[in-house]
């Protein structure tokens, strides 16, 4: 495993949290799809607990509306401090990616609310994308967690699952 250096992610993760929401939204959705097939969890449906829990949040999600769907990713990057978010704060980091992947599949798949076909990335997020795209595969996944873990709330006292 290659030895992953903090400081060589930090300048692109300071880049993303400078987008706006929906930027920051779309341009999480252009990753994933960059990605392709690269990430896949090991074994879906391995059933561990915070399997369980990623897929019992995403469940939560699924059942609203879409506009509904569209404002609980929207509190997430913002860091509000709704039911969801506290639930996602108490998640640990790679619970909170299977999250995620969860949410990009299930735009896939037609039940989470989908992209406009038509939206364009800013040139700005243009940039953070090439430069994602840029990095090797274990930068990306440090990128990642380090995108995700502040998202969401603070969880009440909880230890993280
Ligand atoms: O109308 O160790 C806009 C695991 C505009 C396994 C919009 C893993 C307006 C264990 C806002 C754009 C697999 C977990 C609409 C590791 C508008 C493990 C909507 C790795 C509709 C390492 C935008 C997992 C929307 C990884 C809805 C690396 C955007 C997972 C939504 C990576 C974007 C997951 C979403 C990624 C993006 C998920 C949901 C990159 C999700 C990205």
């Amino acid at each position: 495993m290659t030895f992953v250096n903090d400081e060589t992610i930090t300048p692109h993760v300071k880049a993303f949290q400078s987008l706006g929401v929906d930027e920051q939204l779309a341009l999480f959705w252009f990753v994933y799809k960059a990605m392709g097939s690269s990430v896949t969890p090991a074994a879906p449906g391995a059933g561990t607990a915070s399997d369980e829990i990623a897929e019992g949040l995403f469940n939560q999600v699924k059942a609203k509306s879409q506009e509904e769907q569209l404002q609980i990713q929207r509190d997430l990057v913002e860091r509000k401090s709704t039911t969801i978010d506290r639930e996602y704060g108490s998640l640990g980091d790679t619970t909170k990616l299977l999250f995620w992947y969860l949410l990009a599949q299930g735009m896939e798949h037609g039940t989470i609310i989908p992209m406009p076909f038509d939206y364009k990335l800013s040139s700005e997020a243009e940039d953070v994308l090439n430069q994602i795209k840029g990095l090797e595969f274990n930068q990306q996944i440090t990128f990642f967690r380090d995108i995700v873990g502040p998202m969401g709330a603070e969880a009440a006292g909880g230890a993280e699952i």
